[in-house]
């Protein structure tokens, strides 16, 4: 085991990256050097948020005086200043607001596009659940002097960049630029990421179903024969386990190393929103584009979820991911292909 700062750093990766991408300006690595930073800011109040919760019900401020804001408002505004500070940003958007979000007067922007969630998951930070940061890089396509909605409603194979970090036993960041999926983990000694994961890949099949069981009598039928398939024990198939974290950062993270399948599919809960709860810009397009990159695949149930022509900026769609074999076997009972 080497000591402590004696690995690969994030920052070192993400130099040779640049190093290696032939007229690249170091604006990419700016950028990428922010998200690092927000990480390890957020990752801090993380840790301490149950203690801040303490010190806020009694002082009303917390231990460094400052007013106790929710954490995802927190990482939120981290986020926002952080990029646009790298000065490569043409603009962002975020789970937390409906709008785009423009950049501060008399910022220098760049051509880079940002859509993230902060803290996704956050719901579940008083039980001490893991929670994540998601991110979604890619160029701005319009020309003008302003950009436009259409920088965001870019299909998912337009990334240039996907990650996200993950707060829990040990705080993780997990990105990709193309090249495969690279892990790195936060070494709080000495304040660095560093390389713990190196070319992440998905196993071509799992024995693992993520997936809110809860909402069974909300599901169709053909998912229903996929999910009973998958608990029988036959001669050709081990009885598969459930994990279900009910975070989504969390639950991608163990489907890409242990590999298996992850669901958020359409249900009936409200039938004027027959496509589930994960969001496709922020959420969906960046797990789905690291999850491909890692070898496995990411679909709707109808399609590619990397080719989804995105409509509007919240827009939610159903999320079937995993190894590639058991994603393949989902969608085949999901369009009826399959019954057992
Ligand atoms: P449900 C967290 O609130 C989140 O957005 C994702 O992180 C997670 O995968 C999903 O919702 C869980 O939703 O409906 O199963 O509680």
């Amino acid at each position: 085991m080497n000591p402590s700062g004696t690995g690969i750093t994030i920052t070192n990766h993400i130099l040779e990256q640049q190093y290696a991408s032939a007229g690249a300006t170091g604006a990419f690595t700016h950028l990428l050097n922010e998200i690092v930073m927000a990480a390890k800011i957020i990752n801090s109040e993380t840790t301490k948020a149950g203690l801040v919760d303490i010190l806020g019900s009694t002082g009303r401020r917390n231990v460094q005086g400052e007013t106790v804001k929710k954490l995802d408002e927190f990482a939120h505004g981290l986020m926002v200043d952080r990029l646009y500070r790298s000065g490569h940003v043409a603009m962002l958007a975020s789970e937390e607001d409906a709008d785009p979000i423009d950049p501060p007067r008399d910022t220098k922007v760049g051509e880079y596009i940002v859509m993230f969630d902060p803290l996704d998951g956050s719901s579940n930070i008083d039980a001490n659940v893991s929670i994540g940061t998601i991110f979604s890089i890619l160029k701005r396509v319009s020309t003008g002097p302003e950009c436009t909605m259409a920088d965001f409603l870019q299909p998912g194979f337009k990334q240039v960049a996907a990650g996200y970090v993950l707060y829990g036993s040990s705080t993780m960041l997990v990105y990709s630029t193309g090249n495969g999926v690279s892990g790195f983990t936060l070494d709080p000694s000495v304040g660095e990421f560093l390389l713990s994961h190196p070319n992440i890949t998905v196993p071509q099949r799992g024995k693992i179903v993520s997936a809110n069981m809860g909402y069974w009598d909300y599901w169709d039928d053909n998912l229903k024969n996929y999910l009973r398939y998958l608990r029988a024990k036959t001669d050709t198939k081990p009885v598969y386990s459930l994990r279900y974290i009910g975070s989504m950062v969390a639950d991608i993270h163990r489907t890409l190393l242990y590999g298996g399948i992850f669901l958020y599919p359409n249900d009936t809960k409200d039938p004027k929103k027959p496509w589930g709860k994960l969001r496709l810009l922020y959420e969906c397009n960046p797990m789905g584009y690291l999850i491909e990159q890692a070898g496995g695949l990411a679909d709707t149930g109808k399609g590619r979820v990397l080719e989804v022509e995105p409509t509007e900026l919240h827009q939610r769609v159903p999320f079937i991911a995993g190894s590639r074999e058991d994603v393949e076997e989902a969608i085949a009972f999901i369009s009826g292909q399959r019954c057992e």
